[in-house]
C-alpha cells in the first residue's frame, strides 16, 4: 500500500510511543478480514455463528466492566474550560497529553498495532471526512470494516492530505509469554475517551466498546465534527435521515433527533401501516449536512453500517433491522443459542434450552439475569437493510424537508407540533427531554434534558452550539428552504398509564401530516406551543379505540405546560450568559403565549 509520508511519520510516532509487536495497515480486504476473524476465533476472542443459520457472522462477550459508553471518563480538551461548556467534562489539552502519554508509553506491547485508514461518509464526497485510526484491537478492526468506508481505497483518495488522527489503545499491554483475555480492557478509572478540538484529534485509551473505541462514530462524527462544523457552519447532528414517499410518488427526506431508547433505529426503518406510503432508510444515527447549489440543506450520513441495540429488537419491533443483521454481521454481548445462534430478550422467541448468557454463563431463569446484556449490540452493514435508500450513499447527500425532534414525554408533549419558524423550532431542539427511570441514571426519575440528542455528544459548550443553529437560519442562503421543525412524543400515557399512540409502524401517520405540512396541503392548529394537526387531518382510520383518544393525544394542558417552564427555565439557566438571547426570547415568547 502507498502511505504518505505524513501518515508515516505519525504512525512512527505512535509506535515509538506505544511499542506493538508488529504494526499492520489495514487494506480492507475480505481476505483481510477474514484473516482477523479467524484469528480471534483461533485466541477464544470470537466465536463464529452457525453459518446454515447467520452466514458469516461472530459472536463476542465483552468484560462485564466494559458494556457501554463512559460519559465520567469522557473528555473535551478544549485550550479555554469555558469553551467545554457545563455539559462536558473538561481537561487542559496538555495535562490530558502528558496523563496518556504515559499511558500509551508501551500500551501495545505484545499486540499488534492496526492502522486504520477509513472515511466517514460515501468516498470522495464533498461532505466526507478521512480519519485514520491506530488501535490495538482486532475488534475494532472489523466493526470498523462494517461502520465505515475503510481500507487502501480511502489512503488512495487521502494522498498526502490532512485527516482527523484517532488513537486508540485497550490498555493491556501483555508481558512475553502471558496469556491474553477474551476481552481485554483497562479498569474504570484508567479509561480516557478524550478529544481535543482545537487540533482535531481524538485520544481514547482502556476501553474496546462501541463509541469508546470505533472512534469513528461518536467521537469524530459527532464530538469532533460538531466543532468542525460550528467553524466552518455546517452541521454534525445525532440524527437518523430517512426518505418518505406518498402514494402519488412524491418523495422527501427528513431528519430525526432523540435521546437514547426512544427507538430511533426502529423509525429509520419503519414499516407503514398506511397503504401507499413507503419508507426507506438513510441512516440510523448521524447526519452531516450542508447546504446545496440550489439553497437547500442536503444530509449524508456518515456511517457504512448500523451498530444497533439488539435487545427487544425483533421480527414484531424492526423486521428490517433484523433482516440487516441476518449475515455477515458481529453480536456482542446478546446471548448464543446451542445451535450456534444468537438470542436476546425481546427478540420475539422463547430462549432455547442450554443458551450462554453475555457473562458466559447458561441461562437460568431464576437467576432473574438476562441472556443479553441490556446494551448488547449488532454491527451490521446499512446496505443489507432492505429499505435502504437508493441515495443513501449519494456523495451529494440528500435534501432535508424537515426536521424532528422528540423524546420519551408520559405527559404534557403533544403527540406532534410545528415550530412557529425556525428560531422556535431551534428552541423546540434546545428543550428537548425524555423521562428516564431512577434505575436508568442512578439520580431522580424524572425529566432528563437532552438538547437536540446532544448532550453527550456535542464537543463544544452547548450554549454556543444553539447559537449555531440560531446562525445557520440566519445565514440560510434561501429561509424559504430550510427544512421545517417538528417535536414528536410518541410515549404519552393515558390516566390509565397505558400508552395512547399505537407508535410503530402507525407513526406513518404522523409522518404523512409532517409530509403535507411541508408541501403545504395539510392544515394547522395555532397553540402557545406550536402548530399543532387540525382535527380530522391526522389519518387514524382502521384504529380502534384511538378515535376516542386524539383529545388526549394532542391536546397542549395550560397547567402542565406552566410547569414544563419552570424545568425549562432551570435548564437553561445553566447555560449563563453563553444561552443565545434568541433562545431566551422564545421562552419569554412561550410563556406569555401560555399566559396570554
Ligand atoms: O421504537 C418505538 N417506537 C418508534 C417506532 C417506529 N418504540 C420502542 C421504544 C424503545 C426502543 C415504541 N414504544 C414506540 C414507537 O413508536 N411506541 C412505544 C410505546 C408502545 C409500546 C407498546 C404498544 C404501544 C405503544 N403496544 C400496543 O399498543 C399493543
Ligand atoms: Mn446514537
Amino acid at each position: 500500500m502507498i502511505v504518505s509520508k505524513k501518515v508515516e511519520t505519525w504512525v512512527k510516532e505512535w509506535s515509538d510511543l506505544c511499542q506493538p509487536d508488529a504494526i499492520h495497515y489495514c487494506d480492507g480486504s475480505e481476505m483481510e478480514n477474514q484473516k482477523l476473524l479467524d484469528m480471534m476465533v483461533s485466541t477464544g476472542m470470537a466465536i463464529k455463528l452457525n453459518e446454515a443459520k447467520r452466514p458469516g457472522s461472530y459472536y463476542f462477550q465483552s468484560d462485564p466492566s466494559d458494556v457501554a459508553r463512559v460519559e465520567n471518563r469522557t473528555f473535551i480538551c478544549s485550550a479555554r474550560k469555558d469553551d467545554a461548556g457545563p455539559t462536558n467534562n473538561w481537561m487542559d489539552p496538555a495535562e490530558m497529553k502528558k496523563i496518556l502519554t504515559e499511558e500509551y508509553r508501551g500500551c501495545m506491547k505484545g499486540r499488534t498495532m492496526y492502522v486504520i485508514p477509513f472515511s466517514m461518509g460515501p468516498l470522495g464526497s464533498k461532505i466526507a471526512h478521512i480519519g485514520i485510526q491506530i488501535t490495538d484491537s482486532p475488534y475494532v478492526v472489523v466493526n470498523m470494516r462494517i461502520m465505515t468506508r475503510m481500507g487502501k481505497a480511502v489512503l488512495d483518495i487521502l494522498g498526502d492530505g490532512d485527516f482527523v488522527p484517532c488513537i486508540h489503545s485497550v490498555g493491556a499491554p501483555l508481558q512475553p509469554g502471558q496469556k491474553d483475555v477474551k476481552w481485554p480492557c483497562a479498569p474504570i478509572e484508567k479509561k480516557y475517551i478524550s478529544h481535543f478540538p482545537d487540533t482535531n484529534e481524538t485520544w481514547s485509551f482502556g476501553s474496546g466498546y462501541g463509541g469508546n473505541a470505533l472512534l469513528g462514530k461518536k467521537c469524530f462524527a459527532l464530538r469532533i465534527a460538531s466543532n468542525m462544523a460550528h467553524r466552518e457552519g455546517w452541521l454534525a447532528e445525532h440524527m437518523l435521515i430517512m426518505g418518505i414517499t406518498n402514494p402519488q410518488g412524491v418523495k422527501r427526506y427528513v431528519a430525526a433527533a432523540f435521546p437514547s431508547a426512544c427507538g430511533k433505529t426502529n423509525l429509520a426503518m419503519l414499516i407503514p401501516n398506511i397503504p401507499g406510503w413507503k419508507v426507506e432508510t438513510v441512516g440510523d444515527d448521524i447526519a452531516w449536512m450542508k447546504f446545496g447549489a440550489d439553497g437547500r440543506l442536503y444530509a449524508i450520513n456518515p456511517e457504512a453500517g448500523f451498530f444497533g441495540v439488539a435487545p427487544f429488537t425483533s421480527m414484531e419491533t424492526n423486521p428490517n433491522a433484523m433482516l440487516s443483521c441476518k449475515a455477515n454481521s458481529i453480536f456482542t454481548n446478546t446471548g448464543l443459542t446451542p445451535d450456534g445462534d444468537i438470542w436476546w430478550e425481546g427478540i420475539g422467541s422463547e430462549i432455547p434450552e442450554g443458551t450462554i448468557t453475555w457473562t458466559n454463563d447458561i441461562y437460568n431463569k431464576e437467576s432473574g439475569k438476562p441472556a443479553a446484556h441490556p446494551n448488547a449490540r449488532f454491527t451490521a452493514p446499512a446496505k443489507q437493510c432492505p429499505v435502504i435508500d437508493k441515495d443513501w450513499e449519494n456523495p451529494n447527500g440528500v435534501p432535508i424537508s424537515a426536521f424532528l425532534f422528540g423524546g420519551r414525554r408520559p405527559g404534557t408533549v403533544p403527540l406532534v407540533y410545528q415550530s412557529f419558524d425556525w428560531n422556535h423550532g431551534v428552541f423546540m431542539g434546545s428543550i428537548v427531554g425524555s423521562e428516564v427511570t431512577a434505575a436508568a441514571i442512578g439520580l431522580k426519575a424524572g425529566v432528563r434534558r437532552d438538547p437536540f440528542a446532544m448532550l453527550p455528544f456535542c464537543g463544544y459548550h452547548m450554549g454556543d452550539y444553539f447559537g449555531h443553529w440560531v446562525n445557520i437560519g440566519n445565514n440560510a442562503p434561501d429561509v424559504s428552504k430550510l427544512p421545517k421543525i417538528f417535536n414528536v412524543n410518541w410515549f404519552r400515557k393515558g390516566p390509565d398509564g397505558k400508552f395512547l399512540w399505537p407508535g410503530y409502524g402507525d407513526n406513518i401517520r404522523v409522518l404523512k401530516w409532517i409530509f403535507e405540512r411541508v408541501e403545504g396541503t395539510a392544515g394547522a392548529t395555532e397553540t402557545p406551543i406550536g402548530l399543532i394537526p387540525e382535527k380530522e387531518s391526522i389519518n387514524i382510520s382502521g384504529l380502534s379505540g384511538v378515535a376516542d383518544k386524539m383529545d388526549d393525544i394532542l391536546k397542549v394542558n395550560q397547567k402542565e405546560w406552566l410547569d414544563e417552564c419552570e424545568l425549562i427555565a432551570e435548564h437553561q439557566a445553566q447555560f449563563g450568559d453563553r444561552l443565545p438571547k434568541e433562545m431566551s426570547e422564545q421562552f419569554e415568547n412561550l410563556k406569555s403565549r401560555l399566559n396570554g
